[in-house]
């Protein structure tokens, strides 16, 4: 039997198909809408909330039979999740999501993923123009009721409105899966549009340290296995950076290594006096031909081998201490210093760096660098632009063992034509209170950074 975690259960019989849902078991902000709960410095072009917002979601979802996904579709998905996550048990989530419909979803996302560059480009060819904004948004978490909040407040993805997602979907969070399959939904309609890079935490370690795993068991029963390999599937598929009008670069954890090319034998005998010995090697920043080279679909990124540049973007942190080294604390990736943002930017001609991955907890062990209380931290300001690090996750983790909270604010990111350089930062307030429900984890055991990743337990995949 696998495990089910039913509580709360205020609700054993979930709506039929387009009939209204049951009354909400004593949940008097049941349909409310989030933004009156949440504040934030909220952006004066957001959209009020659309007129479908009052209806009830049309559940159990179903796949439209041309295989095309609408606007409305995409909404109603978003409504469904919300009134599942305050009405229904986790156990009952496939009354609302057939695994049919998720299979679907998943593939339809994971054929456009894959495709997709390393590092993707967001420009002109891409539709970015002189009416363009673009969103960029750092660590959701699984907080699903901050991540709708989000949309209706930066307003929902569009012709003009392009989204860049640094990662970190899932784990932590109750509704890693909503969060997920929700981005793979604005990904289906707006490809071109909506970008999903990865986090560290979509990695098969990552899900089955931190909740993710536990959840879709949940949530799915005994097809939970099968949902959840396909979770992995299309985690492997998600791009790893982005350059954003050719002057942003974003990624979750930010910089990497250059590939160290170990010189042939017969190059050493031809030329005795020039000595490369990659041991001895000092790490050297790596360049973006080395990232589009990188081999990303790894379902946990290696921390040693040949193509270690995954990990690093995915991993690595900025530090004050100028150079590279390793990231002792995470056990994989980098820390580089502000002297490597400089040549980064100045090499590749960039403005900006957006990288995620520190939460308020991570950046209260770390006193040389901010704290991460409004959502965003200015980390780096060097000659040729600066480097900041974003998590759009507000009051986080959901589940802590001591009673105090941080309390943070999240944060998210709007750039602006002609040169989208100038970061607009938007700080909200979470959405309050939380749908009861149980963690997926052992919140009181697993240490409250995913620092120190367990190497032991993690299979090379290179
Ligand atoms: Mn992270």
């Amino acid at each position: 039997m696998l495990p089910r975690s039913d509580s709360p259960n205020p609700n054993k019989s979930a709506p039929l198909l387009s009939s209204p849902p049951a009354p909400p078991f004593s949940d008097e902000d049941f349909f409310s809408t989030t933004t009156s709960v949440a504040s934030g410095s909220s952006s004066s072009d957001s959209k009020p909330p659309s007129p479908t917002q009052s209806l009830p979601p049309q559940i159990p979802l179903t796949w439209p039979p041309d295989g095309v996904l609408t606007l409305s579709w995409v909404t109603n998905l978003m409504q469904a999740f919300d009134w599942a996550s305050k009405s229904l048990p986790p156990s009952e989530f496939a009354s609302v999501l057939s695994v049919e419909v998720f299979d679907q979803l998943v593939l339809a996302a994971s054929k456009i993923l894959h495709k997709e560059l390393n590092c993707v480009k967001i420009d002109s060819e891409s539709g970015l123009g002189s009416d363009s904004r673009v969103v960029v948004v750092g660590d959701v978490h699984g907080q699903l009721h901050d991540v709708l909040f989000l949309f209706k407040n930066a307003g929902y993805p569009d012709e003009d409105r392009f989204f860049v997602f640094n990662g970190d979907y899932v784990d932590r969070g109750a509704w890693g899966l909503e969060v997920f399959l929700l981005l793979l939904a604005w990904k289906v309609l707006m490809p071109h549009k909506v970008y999903l890079l990865r986090g560290n935490h979509e990695s098969k370690y990552c899900t089955s340290v931190y909740g993710f795993e536990k959840e879709v068991l949940t949530k799915y029963g005994d097809r939970g296995k099968h949902v959840y390999r396909k979770c992995l599937g299309c985690f492997e598929g998600l791009p790893l950076a982005s350059i954003i009008a050719g002057r942003v670069y974003t990624a979750h954890g930010g910089l990497f290594r250059g590939t160290v090319v170990t010189p042939s034998k017969r190059a050493k005998r031809k030329n005795r006096k020039v000595v490369h010995n990659p041991e001895a090697n000092a790490l050297t920043l790596g360049c973006l031909d080395e990232l589009a080279k990188a081999r990303r679909s790894v379902l946990d990124p290696p921390w040693e081998g040949s193509n270690l540049i995954p990990g690093d973007v995915l991993w690595s942190d900025p530090s004050m201490i100028p150079g590279l080294s390793p990231n002792k604390e995470r056990g994989i990736g980098l820390l580089w210093g502000p002297d490597c943002t400089e040549e980064f930017l100045k090499k590749f001609n960039l403005k900006l760096i957006i990288r995620s991955h520190e939460g308020p907890d991570a950046r209260d062990k770390r006193p040389d660098l901010g704290g991460m209380d409004v959502g965003y931290t200015i980390d780096h300001i060097v000659e040729s632009g600066k480097l900041i690090t974003l998590f759009s996750a507000p009051d986080y983790p959901q589940f802590q063992a001591t009673e105090e909270r941080y309390g943070n604010k999240g944060a998210y990111v709007v750039l602006e034509p002609p040169d989208f350089d100038s970061p607009i930062f938007h700080s909200f307030e979470a959405v309050t209170p939380r749908p009861k429900v149980n963690p997926y984890y052992d919140f009181e055991d697993v240490i409250d950074s995913d620092e120190e990743l367990d190497l032991v337990s993690m299979v090379p995949d290179s």
